[in-house]
């Protein structure tokens, strides 16, 4: 099994990589995270964005799984079932859900909410889709599983852990008078989710890969969310790195293959938390405007800086990744200069290249080195040769400096603006 995962703060383009590698695997498979991604697809035209359905799913004859390691809100897997339906998604043949995956019921929304009210100007910037609240009743052990609409007391589950929602909510004196509303397209979307391939997914991706089929692990989010290794606690609820490709499906880590690492040629954070190499000036702004960088899920402008290396690398060394995927390279030809911080500098005057413990109370002044940009459009490239000198300089710079090989750059949205090294 492959994994394929972001390096950085997410929205790293994954979407479009899953996209453009699926026609190598007979199997694509998500293993943690929920309707707060945001994978966006380009292709003849048209866009897709899709939340909790693996980004495989466009492809004719691959099997989708949304793993066990998954939190699925049903409302929302709805809505992206219907919106695959005026294209003639077979999802009968080629979706399937992990009965061990859990589900995220209208209240979890709701604490969200509450949470990130009374955090005032400390709050995590969470997509409110009730991400946090869902794993913590997971590990809480009082969480709903998918299998769980399949039993007849599946009501009495749901009304008992509503039950110590309201009490939370009300410590929180949270107004709940949406519930009602928000319950009823709930049960009709659980009544929907019946007629869904619910099985045991282990079963089936392990038996998958005992065939010799190909499977990829789709990852969300990025690895500097993770819940262990993120700026916690910044970070989103879920293990966002290869070994969560492990528990988030139930493979052996004996079994994985390739990790593909996927980053952006700058940076971008959405939601609260640090980054060294933000900018606040004109160019943060210009980076945003050409990457057109808003949340694919909430629309929140999302932070805009430099590429960052130091944290580049700690992601590659807790992923174990084995190639890189750079992309958005077209979003820099704007620039005359492009920046890259190889180094923080400490208020002492200490340099480091480690990412500190402490990185949410200390000032991280990040040490640029300088690169001159290639200032073209890329729309007509097709070959890496065709790359502009400075554009190939910019990726042999990483690739020496993050010793891990670049094996692709894309340089614009669309399935074909994928250019091979
Ligand atoms: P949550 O909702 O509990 O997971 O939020 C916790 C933190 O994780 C961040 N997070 C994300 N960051 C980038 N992209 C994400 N997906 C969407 C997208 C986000 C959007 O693709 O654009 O539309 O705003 C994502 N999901 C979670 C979040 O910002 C918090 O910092
Ligand atoms: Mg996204």
């Amino acid at each position: 099994m492959d994994v394929l995962l972001g390096l950085q703060w997410g929205d790293e383009g994954k979407g479009k990589v899953v996209d453009f590698l699926a026609p190598k695997y007979n199997m694509v498979a998500r293993f943690q995270g929920g309707p707060n991604a945001g994978h966006t697809l380009e292709f003849d035209g048209i866009k897709h964005v899709l939340h909790q359905i693996p980004s495989g799913i466009f492809r004719e004859n691959l099997k989708n799984i949304i793993g066990n390691g998954v939190v699925l809100d049903p409302v929302v897997l709805r809505k992206e079932i219907e919106g695959l339906k005026k294209f003639n998604i077979a999802y009968q043949q080629n979706l399937f859900i992990s009965k061990k995956a859990t589900i995220i019921i209208p209240t979890h929304k709701l604490l969200d909410a509450a949470y990130e009210k009374s955090k005032g100007d400390k709050k995590i910037g969470s997509t409110l889709k009730g991400i946090g609240p869902t794993y913590q009743d997971k590990i809480g052990r009082v969480a709903l599983r998918v299998g769980d609409i399949l039993s007849p007391d599946f009501r009495e589950k749901y009304d008992a852990l509503v039950e110590k929602h309201k009490a939370v909510l009300a410590f929180y004196d949270y107004d709940i008078s949406e519930l009602g509303k928000l319950e009823e397209s709930f049960f009709e979307a659980v009544d929907f989710f019946k007629s869904l391939n619910l099985i045991n997914s282990e079963y089936e991706v392990n038996g998958a890969l005992t065939n010799g089929d190909k499977v990829l692990a789709e990852g969300a989010q990025g690895s500097l969310l993770d819940i262990d290794f993120g700026s916690y606690p910044f970070v989103t609820s879920s293990s966002t790195m290869t070994a969560g490709a492990c528990t988030g499906l139930g493979v052996a880590p004996s079994c994985i293959g390739e990790v593909f690492g996927i980053f952006k040629a700058y940076c971008t954070r959405v939601g609260s938390g640090p980054f060294p190499t933000e900018l606040f000036d004109e160019d943060g702004e210009r980076m945003r405007k050409e990457g057109n960088e808003f949340g694919s899920t909430t629309g929140r402008p999302r932070r805009c800086g430099w590429i960052d290396l130091p944290a580049l690398r700690y992601s590659i060394m807790i992923n174990g990744v084995t190639q890189l995927y750079m992309m958005k390279a077209d979003v820099l030809n704007i620039f005359e200069t492009i920046k890259v911080c190889t180094h923080y500098k400490l208020d002492d005057g200490t340099v480091i290249d480690q990412l500190p413990f402490e990185i949410n109370d200390v000032e991280l002044e990040p040490v640029y080195k300088e690169c001159k940009g290639w200032n073209k459009d890329l729309s007509d490239v097709t070959s890496y040769d065709e790359f502009p000198e400075e554009l190939k300089a910019y990726v042999s710079f990483l690739e020496t400096s993050l010793n891990v090989p670049i094996k692709m750059v894309s340089v614009g949205p669309d399935r074909k603006q994928t250019i091979l090294k």
